[in-house]
């Protein structure tokens, strides 16, 4: 019985570790994000996430930070890019944003607590989908008093731009071209049965419709995909021939799924395929509080309609390979554990080891023909006994292929280069950087590094 046990455990432990191995969902570990709100620009997909911190028990969200991607598997981190306390009118909630682009400045939008406790919506914009984002108009842009939350900016090809939002309402407005003042009258979107589905037992929630609208249009059709209710959510959507309804219920997206009780919709076309993000808890610690965000393809049926999804392990080939020929950041992460990413005035973002056997992998890492024999890394330590970031091909555990000393700097405002050659690879790989060292906690300090011949 007890070596039957043993056996089943191990065999668990067993799937567990090689289902983290394959892993791509939750795109991001290294901190608790909530709220995906993605944003093509220039071939490149930015992900604005809203930010669980670190142990929450509640909505304790501070700022907004930013990831982005070329290729739907390494993602980098920017970190935060914009924080409530950016708005003077706001005293907390930095929750859920969207970003848009027009006329070569970026726009976000996003929900945050008044000094006098009413949800509104304010705007920030920037030069750059980086940010600095700035305050333009020193007040909310929405404030109707009636859940002002959840913000989704959409710009149609005629040029109009639509901002809905609500909870436990849904409501638009048409923005004027400046995308910083609106005309006419804020709308409420009839809350039909027809629109929104029915919600079962809750004559005072007619419908499925509880928060987190996202438009869409795709082959001249409208999508409006929003969090329904009752807790914990699924995803719905429904669609119309219009920007401004009347909108066709068209069923479940996502069922209820993960230890989250909210979920989030976010969707985009991205290199000729469209993707779907949502958020859950699936992180070690993670819940309704401690969030994270995933994403899948999305499949069109002919007539339009969306294939329903589940959570899945996530996109595991990627759209273009990386290129370890040039400088990369320690922050560009297919999968990680045990990793947080950090950032500070002198290098911005980076990662720290958390302890031994942290590790950061990065997927299809092209070194070509020619190959690479020599690594170069920025690192740092506080701990003067050793610590080493292992570079290995394939797996944690996979071939070695060198070992670099971290550097004993002092801390992670002081920083050193260091190089050492490696055993000659070709080809196309997944490298994990394995952090090994004796000490209990922030091991080390991984800034950037890159190949060469
Ligand atoms: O993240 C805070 C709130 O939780 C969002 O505004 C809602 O959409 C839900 O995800």
């Amino acid at each position: 019985m007890n070596n039957l046990f043993t056996a089943t455990c191990l065999m668990y432990a067993f799937c567990l570790v090689s289902f983290l191995a394959q892993a791509q969902n939750p795109i991001i570990q290294t901190a608790y994000t909530a709220d995906p709100a993605p944003m093509v620009h220039n071939n490149k997909l930015y992900l604005y996430t809203s930010h669980d911190e670190d142990g929450s028990t509640w909505f304790t969200m501070n700022d907004w930070k930013l990831y982005t991607t070329e290729d739907m598997v390494n993602w980098t981190d920017h970190g935060a890019i914009l924080a409530y306390s950016d708005f003077s009118w706001a005293r907390i909630n930095a929750w859920a944003p969207q970003c848009i682009e027009r006329g070569g400045k970026f726009y976000m939008y996003v929900p945050l607590t008044t000094h006098d406790n009413q949800m509104a919506i304010g705007v920030a914009v920037a030069n750059s989908p980086y940010g600095p984002f700035r305050d333009p108009l020193g007040k909310p842009l929405i404030q109707s008093g009636g859940g002002d939350i959840d913000p989704s900016i959409f710009l149609d090809d005629d040029g109009q731009a639509y901002l809905y939002w609500g909870n436990p309402k849904s409501f638009y407005v048409k923005l004027n071209e400046d995308m910083i003042s609106y005309q006419g009258e804020i709308v409420q979107v009839p809350n039909t049965v027809a629109s929104f589905g029915r919600r079962e037992g809750s004559p005072e929630r007619p419908t499925t419709y509880e928060e987190g609208p996202w438009l869409y249009k795709r082959k001249g059709l409208y999508y409006l995909l929003f969090a329904a209710g009752p807790l914990p959510e699924h995803i719905g959507y429904s669609t119309s021939a219009n920007p401004t309804g009347p909108w066709k219920y068209q069923g479940v997206l996502m069922s209820t799924e993960g230890s989250s009780f909210t979920n989030h919709p976010g969707i985009i076309d991205f290199k000729g395929k469209t993707y779907f993000f949502y958020h859950n808890g699936a992180l070690p610690g993670g819940g309704g509080f401690t969030r994270s965000v995933s994403v899948e393809e999305v499949t069109f049926k002919k007539d339009g309609t969306i294939q329903p999804m589940k959570m899945t392990k996530g996109i595991t080939r990627g759209l273009a390979p990386l290129n370890p020929f040039v400088k990369n950041e320690a922050e560009t992460i297919a999968w990680s554990e045990g990793v947080k990413s950090m950032q500070n005035e002198k290098v911005g973002v980076f990662v720290t080891a958390l302890r031994n056997g942290a590790y950061t992998k990065v997927k299809d890492v092209d070194f070509r023909k020619t190959g690479a024999s020599k690594f170069t890394a920025r690192l740092g330590t506080t701990h003067n006994t050793e610590v080493n970031l292992e570079v290995r091909l394939g797996s944690v555990e996979g071939e070695l292929i060198g070992t670099v000393k971290a550097p004993l700097t002092g801390g992670n405002d002081r920083w050193a280069l260091v190089a050492s050659s490696v055993k000659k690879v070709t080809g196309i790989h997944d490298v994990y950087f394995v952090f090994k060292g004796k000490e209990a906690s922030n091991i080390l300090f991984f800034d950037y590094w890159m190949f060469s011949e």
